[in-house]
């Protein structure tokens, strides 16, 4: 069995079974003789569908008729990956379902495999976001998720001779069996154009804007069921269309490319995920997305609160608006636009409503991250809105002179318009301003967003900033990666534990229980093996499940430090052929990660990764005691093979900089042990599982500032170092790049010369933890223990408490706790 408790009695899977080929037949059109994978995948898809369209349209009802208040969670993505495991999973029908499968011959699991990622993000704020989406749905939260139904997702990566090239992702190929269009829901988007002024007899002034050009959004909804089924939100995501669907009479000219030329650029809205995680993108096509789905959520919130309730003053008390990061954040200025100018509300009453309803969650510090527009853009595309802006600006500048001195130089800081390279707007000020609550995402977060990008409006505002540490869901990322794990907790924890977290903690008792130590042992060595054949048969590389596991996977980027990880693979390397006949610890290092397409020193690192591979796995003297595997195109399906499978979780960021993590997370609970910096929930991550079962080493955030002020010159340090100087020398002379010798030459002076990511000067003791970690190893009994532990201690980690601090201190929705 497993760790579900609908077993599946005949008259389940009998009915699962015809209804199953019933949507064969004539959905699909095809006879079981000739059907595919795909065609049986859509089939199940769609049976599995119809239940929850059951719960789906009571949940509805229900929360018409209780008149629940509501929660809308405005994201720009929401990286979900697939979607019938979480169906099957949430609904108790996993094993009806593969009974009812065999029966017609088919495997389920398999058949998994043919449905394509949802990758409608970039990286851990969209993966948020989803995770997010089940435990509101789980908790029973009347929540909306709304985004844009991209057509194409994130790239899809190849590495080729080692570098990463980027190929058009196309999830909807096939259909998506998932959703259910609704082209009576849509709205006129206004881009453009001028607004006039025109006045009242009072003396006041009534705006209109008249949009240059209008663009349809058309809602596409998704299904969200929750734990067990008793209650399914919706994420409605929008899709771009022309008003006209050409130009007739352009077309009968024999323009034939001309008369679509409106109808391209309007959809261009809706086609792409702009591959930028953490720059911005700096397009107006980007804008363009933001005030897109912005101005259709906006709209279509207000008509259902108005379709419910008589008076749009009652909206704080029925709806939340979570702003995920900045990129939504132009919804303050269009809802005052819809309060103002279109249900013709006193600014003052608009602004109160809308304090009421936002709030906003801020994701990271990064400069080149925080997002701004210029002006002249705003202007150009969205005038009114600029108007409202700078009235709110206005106002929100004299509230503070009012209320005390204020220097010049605070009221730089702390207005919307930023003037130091052009006249910019800043969206993470708007949505500051605009909110009642700001978020950071781990402690540590929301103390350095205190002290750094928003110190003076914290001393304006104070105490709107609040910490919510990140979550994750325990039923995709425990419950459905790792079956094999999650049966031994239910038989140490009992069948409960999938429903109450806190539970985990009987795992305590046993965590020194030698007989199952080796079963946990035994499940991860399933696991390992597992991927072991994926890493076959992408690479070409063998890898020995006894071996241990060393993973990192998570986007590539500087601050995150791939390169430190590589530096201490190039070391054990160095040590391995010095020494051949010590008798070293077999290792696997294992990589995974997309580099943003414009990012070079990124892709440059993901070259390096995989030229040390090449070297490294064909030298004979290594002996296969040490491999390197390069995974190409990581997505959350690659993530749900590889994190139950891994001994070794690195979260290695340079302190300050990773806002919170959530991978960290989903290793810890899988029994992974953390090597990792004191950044982001690491932070947390410690304090629950105890000091002595993570390997926490480096530089703090402190330490790293002010390490920064003295320079970042690194010469001394790696001189200094007993390694540094043998590591960089062999990159630099091109021993991994025999065929190019020069080419990390940069990327090594870049390290001595300006090494603001603090790799030289965390890699001793980040070496030295290794050390630690290898010791451990040989101890298989303290290893499983600390391992146990882990999982025995992350129960806080789960998105359904994450969710239930939010409904409860900022949200201020009515919830049923699971359990
Ligand atoms: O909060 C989710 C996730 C955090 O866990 C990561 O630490 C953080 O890097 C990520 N932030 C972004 C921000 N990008 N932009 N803009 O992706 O959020």
């Amino acid at each position: 069995g497993t760790y579900q408790d609908g077993s599946g009695a005949a008259s389940e899977v009998a009915e699962l079974r015809a209804a199953i080929l019933d949507k064969l037949t004539y959905f699909i059109g095809k006879h079981a003789e000739n059907a595919s994978d795909r065609d049986w995948f859509v089939a199940t898809a769609l049976a599995v569908r119809d239940r929850i369209v059951d719960r789906w349209t009571e949940t509805r009802d229900r929360i018409w008729a209780h008149h629940t208040k509501r929660v809308y969670y405005l994201s720009l993505e929401f990286l979900i990956g697939r979607l019938l495991f979480d169906a099957l999973n949430n609904l108790q029908l996993t094993d009806p379902v593969r009974v009812a499968l065999a029966e017609l011959g088919v495997d389920l699991d398999r058949m998994r495999e043919v449905e394509p990622d949802a990758a409608l993000g970039n990286g851990g704020l969209g993966r948020l976001a989803a995770c997010f989406m089940d435990s509101m749905a789980t908790l029973s939260i009347a929540a909306h998720g709304y985004g844009i139904r991209y057509d194409h997702g994130l790239f899809r990566q190849r590495i080729k001779d080692g570098w990463q090239l980027e190929y058009p992702e196309d999830w909807l190929s096939f259909g998506n069996p998932w959703e259910f269009p609704r082209p009576e829901i849509d709205y006129s988007i206004g881009f453009g154009g001028h607004v006039e002024a025109m006045a009242r007899p009072d003396g006041t002034f009534r705006h209109v804007w008249h949009p240059g050009e209008t663009i349809e959004a058309v809602a596409y909804d998704t299904p969200v069921p929750g734990w067990r089924g008793r209650h399914v939100n919706t994420l409605r995501l929008w899709s771009a269309r022309a008003p006209d669907p050409l130009r007739l009479d352009a077309f009968n000219r024999g323009d034939h490319v001309g008369a679509l030329t409106a109808q391209v650029r309007a959809e261009a809205i809706s086609k792409i995920l702009y591959p930028s995680d953490a720059t911005p993108a700096g397009q107006e096509l980007r804008l363009r997305q933001e005030y897109f789905f912005v101005s259709a959520s906006m709209q279509d919130l207000i008509d259902r609160h108005l379709r419910q309730h008589d008076a749009i003053e009652t909206l704080p008390e029925r709806v939340a608006i979570q702003l995920n990061d900045t990129h939504p954040a132009i919804a303050i200025a269009e809802m005052m636009r819809l309060l103002v100018d279109i249900h013709h509300l006193e600014w003052e009453a608009a602004w109160t409503i809308t304090t009421g309803v936002f709030s906003y969650t801020n994701h990271t510090l990064l400069p080149e991250a925080l997002e701004t527009w210029a002006v002249p853009l705003m202007e150009r595309m969205l005038p009114r809105h600029m108007q409202i802006i700078y009235l709110i600006n206005a106002l929100h500048l004299d509230r503070l002179r009012k209320s005390g001195e204020v220097s010049d130089e605070m009221v730089r800081a702390l207005s919307l318009i930023d003037e130091h390279s052009g006249r910019r707007v800043r969206m993470g000020h708007l949505a500051f301003v605009g909110s009642h609550k700001i978020n950071g995402v781990s402690a540590l977060h929301t103390d350095l967003m205190r002290v750094t990008v928003f110190r003076d409006l914290n001393g304006a505002y104070p105490g709107r900033i609040v910490n919510k540490t990140n979550g994750i869901t325990f039923r995709r990322w425990l419950y459905q990666a790792n079956p094999g794990l999650t049966r031994l907790i239910q038989e140490a924890c009992g069948p409960g534990v999938v429903d109450r977290t806190a539970d985990l903690k009987a795992l305590e008792k046993v965590a020194d229980d030698r007989a199952f130590q080796r079963r946990v042992a035994a499940v991860r060595r399933a696991n390992k093996i597992h991927l072991g054949r994926i890493i076959a048969e992408q690479l070409g590389v063998k890898v020995d499940p006894d071996a241990l596991f060393d993973v990192q996977i998570k986007r590539i980027h500087e601050y995150k430090r791939q390169l430190l990880n590589i530096l201490e693979t190039i070391a054990v390397y160095e040590e391995i052929r010095s020494q051949p006949t010590r008798d070293w610890i077999p290792r696997v290092k294992i990589f995974a990660g997309k580099a943003a397409a414009s990012y070079h020193q990124a892709k440059l690192i993901i070259k390096l990764a995989n030229d040390v591979a090449k070297v490294v796995n064909s030298d004979p003297t290594v002996r296969g005691l040490l491999k390197v595997a390069f995974l190409p195109n990581y997505n959350v399906s690659l993530a749900e093979a590889i994190i139950p499978a891994a001994d070794v979780s690195e979260q290695i960021s340079t302190a300050g900089m990773e806002a919170s993590g959530t991978g960290n997370m989903k290793f810890a609970l899988n029994g992974a042990l953390t090597i990792g910096t004191l950044d982001g929930a690491n932070v947390e991550i410690r304090e629950h599982v105890g000091p002595e079962n993570i390997f926490i080493f480096g530089l703090t955030a402190e330490e790293v500032e002010a390490r920064r002020r003295r320079g970042i010159d690194a010469t001394t340090v790696i001189a200094a170092s007993p390694r540094l100087p043998e590591i960089l020398d062999a990159m630099a002379s091109g021993v991994f790049s025999p065929d190019e010798p020069g080419r990390y030459r940069g990327l090594v002076d870049s390290l001595r010369f300006h090494d603001y990511f603090m790799v030289t000067a965390d890699f001793d003791s980040y070496y030295a933890r290794q050390r630690d970690i290898y010791r451990l190893w040989r101890d298989k009994e303290v290893w499983w223990k600390a391992s146990l532990l882990n999982t025995a201690r992350m129960g806080w980690f789960s998105s359904d408490r994450a969710i239930t601090e939010y409904a409860q201190e900022i949200w201020r929705v009515p919830l049923q706790p699971i359990g």
